[in-house]
């Protein structure tokens, strides 16, 4: 059977994806045929619902795994997510040891976590129940962002959380609450990577960043980083046309 996305994350496997902010199924099963690894479905900087995040994961499976960011660290939208059939959750800006221990609680069943039981997609509609129930705290990736530089003050501790599967940076808002807003190759941004880097590799946590291309996360790649949302629908769409406007014009 071919590995779940948490087995891939935590073997450290090379995962490309990109994210999705468009609630169109049709995005969704492009990219699944493109071939990416993962899909990361937005639910912090988008208009979706949960409903067109369904639609999403729907039009992916059964190819494609997606994890779904939320708005926030909070237990109704992780358990909204995860019900929808989420492969794993990516919690933003998670800065201290009780956001991230919240973070897994929300995502796990008691006795781990305080998650409660649904009857959704993700439990096959009750036919899978005690199939997910059972295996759904082992299976389920929970990512934490690190996109605050209180949250590299604490990262020693954030990423010996029992339960975390993986940090992603967030450079954007990192690089902001430095103010240094979108400077991501900035000395200072990046020695604050290499810390959060060296902690994550210590605590063999894998790594995972966005960026905007493919280019930008290269070096990400050649740094150890396993995880990696490369680009957004909005932006590859944009792209994609400027190059043909100005390869024509
Ligand atoms: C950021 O750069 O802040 C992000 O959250 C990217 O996903
Ligand atoms: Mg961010």
């Amino acid at each position: 059977m071919k590995p779940s996305f948490k087995e891939n994350l935590i073997q450290h496997n090379l995962l490309i994806g990109t994210i999705i902010t468009l609630p169109v199924p049709e995005i969704a099963e492009i990219f699944s045929a493109t071939g990416f690894d993962w899909l990361f479905v937005d639910l912090e900087h988008s208009a979706m619902s949960i409903k067109d995040a369904q639609i999403l994961l729907q039009a992916a499976a059964p190819q494609t795994p997606c994890a779904i960011r939320v708005p926030s660290n909070d237990d109704v939208w992780i358990k909204k997510a995860l019900d929808i059939g989420a492969a794993g959750i990516i919690v933003p800006n998670v800065c201290t040891t009780q956001e991230a221990e919240r973070a897994v609680r929300c995502c796990k069943y008691p006795p781990e976590g305080m998650r409660s039981v649904g009857i959704a997609r993700a439990q096959g509609y009750g036919d899978k129940l005690q199939e997910y129930l059972s295996s759904a705290n082992d299976d389920i990736a929970v990512i934490i962002q690190i996109e605050h530089i209180n949250a590299v003050g604490n990262i020693q501790d954030l990423v010996k959380i029992r339960g975390i599967d993986g940090v992603f940076i967030g450079p954007y808002d990192l690089s902001a609450s430095m103010g240094k807003m979108g400077q991501t190759t900035d000395t200072e941004v990046q020695n604050a990577l290499s810390r959060v880097k060296q902690c994550a590799q210590q605590a063999n946590i894998p790594l995972g960043i966005f960026g905007p291309t493919a280019e930008a996360v290269q070096p990400y790649i050649k740094d150890g980083y396993s995880l990696l949302a490369v680009g957004i629908d909005t932006l590859l769409l944009g792209n994609a046309g400027k190059t043909i406007m100005a390869s024509l014009k």
